[in-house]
């Protein structure tokens, strides 16, 4: 079969974000945009020929298009195998585990994530590394640079290429080996979780679970895990078949995209337990009956309950957090005197931690918990998890919450998101606080002290590469937290996140409304970035 050399000019808007290059399917259909972006990513992996690739995607809108242009792009590249999902279906933590069992030299993921998706939704590819981890800064950097020098891509010339049966074909000299999405991780997960237990829970009658796929990737997973393999009732999953626009929804686990569910949960005759995940299924909300855990205490309740479960009972090595997530599963580190490592935002910053054995656990207050077993934060993961949990300590997603807190105290936490916001106005918002950085520390507001305010940058203590301008932080000295950083992962504007957070121990003041509990900082926050002129808006868009 012939390759095909095409000439192209190169782009000039191919700077990967928080986790990928994500644009709106519109750009992606460009001609020629995905094939220099895939290009870029060739020309920059060492050893690329003869190697394993993993390809996959979350099913959005133009996910089969764009694994039939990676599959004739990969031939023509001499890859010698790639592993793909049938149907072109992969989650995001199920490349990374396929990645590392069957030591491919990496993954190409195809997703935007909780984007929406759809003809007028966004799409994105993300590339991972042989660790199963998302590709540093350091690659990342490498292919956008290439990305703004391509001159020409190669591409094999042929046209069908089948993608619904299970086997193996070849595309030139390119053998592609189409594999059952789930197996092989639900097969993993078992080797974690205590499975016969988490079946007699779901299978008692004073327990009920309802699980969200979002009409996303997680689906086909959770049919598989909850339903066939745990016994759980077909009722269990909602919105279980992924579609390409997600039924037109946002597929982002929070209070405010999963409504269904979370009105299923807020009623006295609803499930115990409540849980959904994303478009790429790395991400996880977990509920209890009228009961929201935040991601950060999620995190937190995990880690101090690690021991309990079958994959985690040898003990953990250390934790980390990405800056903005609340510092609660700091004090659990603390008391088990391990150690705790703060990030940027964005999984890749975890990956070095978790290679060099430094760490067990980490999440991120975006919905996102993961552990060393591999190197994405997995949705379904967590939510085996936490059944595992509950199904030992045989009490409510509530009480067991509530119990945590009254031993280490509560983290009231929030982030406020304004979306879509003028880019020009939102840099300006940074810049403005920025300014003010020098002086802020012991100023005085509503009786708060400032502690501490920066820019926060990150040394990575593994390969000591630094990161710069990841979100400016004012602490207090009572350890309330004000963080704000613009999204790494929007496509249209700029989007300004808020993140807002105060601790309080007593246990007395542990039923408070959250954002009651923080409504002096909120002001402060509103007042110092002075966001209502910057952003034209009263009020976030998204309150997380
Ligand atoms: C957001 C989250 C971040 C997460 C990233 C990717 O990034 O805040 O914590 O790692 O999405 O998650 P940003 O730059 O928009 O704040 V996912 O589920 O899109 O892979
Ligand atoms: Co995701």
């Amino acid at each position: 079969m012939p390759i095909e050399i095409i000439k192209i000019s190169p782009f000039d808007d191919q700077k990967p974000g928080t986790s990928g290059l994500r644009k709106s399917v519109k750009r992606f259909q460009t001609p020629d945009y995905l094939q220099a972006f895939v290009q870029s990513i060739f020309n920059c992996i060492e050893n690329l020929e003869g190697s394993i690739l993993v390809l996959g995607g979350d099913g959005r809108f133009y996910n089969r298009e764009a694994i039939k242009i990676i599959l004739r792009m990969a031939a023509a590249n001499g890859v010698a195998k790639v592993l793909l999902g049938q149907g072109g279906i992969l989650s995001t933590p199920a490349v990374s585990h396929l990645i590392r069992k069957y030591k491919a030299l990496g993954g190409i993921i195809l997703s935007a994530s909780h984007n929406p998706g759809g003809p007028e939704g966004d799409f994105g590819i993300k590339y991972n590394i042989a660790t199963g981890g998302p590709a540093p800064e350091s690659i990342t950097e490498a292919i956008y640079q290439q990305s703004l020098r391509i001159q020409e891509y190669r591409i094999l010339t042929v046209q069908a290429i089948p993608m619904d049966k299970l086997g193996s074909f070849t595309v030139g000299d390119l053998q592609v080996e189409i594999i059952d999405p789930v197996a092989d991780y639900a097969d993993y997960m078992e080797t974690l979780f205590d499975f016969p237990k988490i079946t007699r829970l779901l299978e008692s009658s004073n327990f009920s679970m309802l699980f969200d796929a979002m009409n996303a990737v997680t689906g086909p997973y959770a049919v598989e895990i909850f339903q066939n393999r745990l016994n759980a009732p077909e009722s269990a999953i909602m919105r279980r078949r992924p579609l390409g626009n997600f039924g037109g929804g946002h597929p982002d686990p929070n209070q405010v995209h999963a409504k269904e569910l979370m009105q299923k949960l807020y009623s006295a005759t609803g499930p115990s337990f409540g849980a959904a995940s994303d478009g790429d299924g790395d991400r996880n909300m977990i509920l209890g009956n009228y009961f929201f855990v935040t991601p950060s205490d999620s995190l937190a309740i995990i880690v101090a309950n690690a021991h309990l479960i079958p994959g985690y009972k040898d003990g953990i090595k250390g934790v980390a957090r990405s800056m903005p997530t609340s510092q609660a599963v700091d004090l659990v580190a603390k008391r088990l005197e391990i150690p705790c490592y703060e990030t940027p935002t964005g999984w890749k910053f975890f990956g070095n931690l978790l290679d060099d054995n430094r760490i067990t656990f980490c999440g991120e207050e975006s919905f996102g918990t993961g552990s060393d077993h591999v190197r994405e934060k997995d949705g379904i993961w967590a939510v085996l998890f936490w059944l595992n949990l509950l199904a030992i300590k045989q009490c409510s997603v509530e009480d067991l919450v509530r119990e945590h807190w009254a031993k280490y105290g509560r983290h009231y936490y929030t982030r406020h998101d304004y979306e879509g916001i003028n880019a020009t106005k939102a840099n300006d918002l940074m810049s403005n606080l920025e300014d003010q950085l020098a002086g802020l520390t012991g100023k005085e507001f509503a009786g708060l002290k400032v502690a501490l305010a920066d820019n926060f940058s990150y040394l990575d203590p593994v390969d000591g590469s630094r990161t710069e301008g990841q979100g400016i932080r004012i602490i207090f000295e009572d350890d309330s937290r004000i963080i704000f950083r613009l999204s790494g992962t929007g496509t249209q504007g700029a989007t300004l996140r808020v993140y807002i957070e105060r601790y309080i121990a007593d246990v007395k003041q542990h039923d408070l409304d959250t954002q009651e509990a923080l409504v002096e900082l909120i002001a402060i926050a509103n007042v110092l970035a002075d966001i209502e002129e910057y952003t034209g808006r009263c009020k976030p868009d998204v309150i997380t």
